[in-house]
């Protein structure tokens, strides 16, 4: 019978990181400037004063050190805190479609495969940054791919949600090799100038090659077992930036239009939602929580992970059941749990079972059950 095999994986590092030091420096700097600016209506309380931010802080709350972006200088410069001229001509590659080419090629590579086999391209992430034409299109073409590309976006999930349109076009027929890539540029929807958010998210892109045991080769393979899938709706993880935008141009700019969240409400309804749904996955396969030999969980907040490893083993931290790869990246939506698989599974043995499971925005929760072949 016919199986969906993870082959190969690859990651692209963007060429620029940012310690939380240098962050907090630039984030400090214009809360200065901006309190200077109000200094009349913060004296005469009709404004509150801007707080600083701060490395401990950052550190404690989230378990962040660095984060990787594609642009520095903008983001760190006070008077812009953004990414700055990512945008090029149609006739050159986009920056995104860009990142996801070096990612698949990695992952092609550890594979063995070339890219005309490729008949599939799946390109799942947060944020797109065209509606059309499909950035899988772009990628598809890029790089000789054969086949169709589609566009998936279930926020942190995607990479999940996409793992699970690769496995059932392979089952179903219509594929025999997938190329699921997860370009994430978060730094281009990330308000720089929120106390709250501002150290939350990286840049990175993450790729797997997804095959028919018939046809696959590689000497180290993950039999998808089974992906579950689930989503239920909250505004606590929200980014209301789009085409209607221009609609209302009094509100275009607003801080709506970049990621917002309610972090404290997120964690405490996220972190029973992960591990109950793990366990059900687990008990419907008849394998213990404690015959996984490892978590490849979503990678938002180190003290989130050791939740769900106490809600599933009776025990926290351990990063060697649960890597931690958000220290280095922080949060890069889609990327992280793949960095965190392509990183850590080269010690897995035959028989092996491993957990792959993604969570955020939706909210979305994706697990999937892997075993080394
Ligand atoms: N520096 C210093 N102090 C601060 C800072 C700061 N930067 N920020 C907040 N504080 C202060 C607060 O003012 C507060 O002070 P007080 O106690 O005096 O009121 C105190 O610190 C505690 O604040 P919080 O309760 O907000 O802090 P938490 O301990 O809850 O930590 C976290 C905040 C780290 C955000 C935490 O709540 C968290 O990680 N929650 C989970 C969030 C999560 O997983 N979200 C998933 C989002 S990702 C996703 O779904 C994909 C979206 C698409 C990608 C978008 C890309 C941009």
């Amino acid at each position: 019978m016919i199986k969906a095999v993870i082959t190969g994986t690859g990651v692209y590092v963007p060429p620029y990181q940012i310690s939380n030091d240098e962050l907090v420096a630039s984030f400090n700097t214009y809360v200065r400037n901006y309190n200077e600016q109000h200094r009349a209506e913060i004296e005469a309380g009709t404004l509150p004063a801007a707080l600083e931010s701060s490395s401990d802080f950052i550190l404690k709350a989230s378990g962040i050190e660095s984060r990787y972006v594609t642009e520095k200088s903008g983001i760190l410069d006070p008077e812009l805190m953004r990414p700055k001229n990512l945008e090029r001509a149609n006739e050159d590659i986009s920056v995104q479609a860009e990142m996801a080419v070096k990612a698949a090629e990695e992952a092609m590579r550890t594979a063995g495969i070339e890219a005309k086999d490729i008949d599939l391209v799946i390109c799942a992430c947060s944020n797109m940054q065209r509606p059309y034409p499909a950035l899988s299109i772009e990628v598809q073409d890029a790089l000789g791919a054969g086949g169709y590309g589609i566009d998936l976006n279930a926020a942190c999930s995607s990479a999940t949600f996409g793992l699970k349109s690769a496995q059932e076009a392979i089952l179903s027929g219509s594929a025999k090799t997938v190329l699921m890539v997860n370009p994430e540029i978060c730094s281009g929807h990330l308000n720089f100038r929120d106390r709250d958010a501002h150290f939350i998210f990286g840049d990175a892109c993450s790729a797997m090659m997804i095959q028919s045991s018939d046809t696959a080769t590689a000497k180290v393979q993950f039999e998808i077992k089974t992906i579950r899938l689930k989503s239920a709706f909250s505004n606590n993880i929200r980014n209301n930036g789009g085409f209607l935008n221009r609609t209302s141009p009094e509100t275009q700019f607003n801080k709506d239009k970049l990621f917002v969240q309610q972090g404290r409400r997120v964690y405490k309804d996220v972190v029973p939602m992960v591990s109950e749904w793990i366990l059900a996955q687990l008990h419907d396969l008849k394998i213990s929580p404690h015959d996984i030999k490892r978590y490849w969980l979503h990678q938002a907040n180190a003290h989130m992970n050791t939740a769900i490893l106490e809600r599933i083993l009776g025990q926290g931290e351990n990063p060697v059941i649960a890597p931690i790869i958000l220290n280095e990246f922080a949060n890069t939506s889609s990327a992280g749990s793949i960095i965190a698989f392509h990183r850590y599974h080269q010690d897995l043995a035959k028989g092996d079972f491993g957990v792959l499971c993604s969570f955020g925005a939706g909210y979305t929760v994706g697990s999937v059950v892997l075993q080394c072949l």
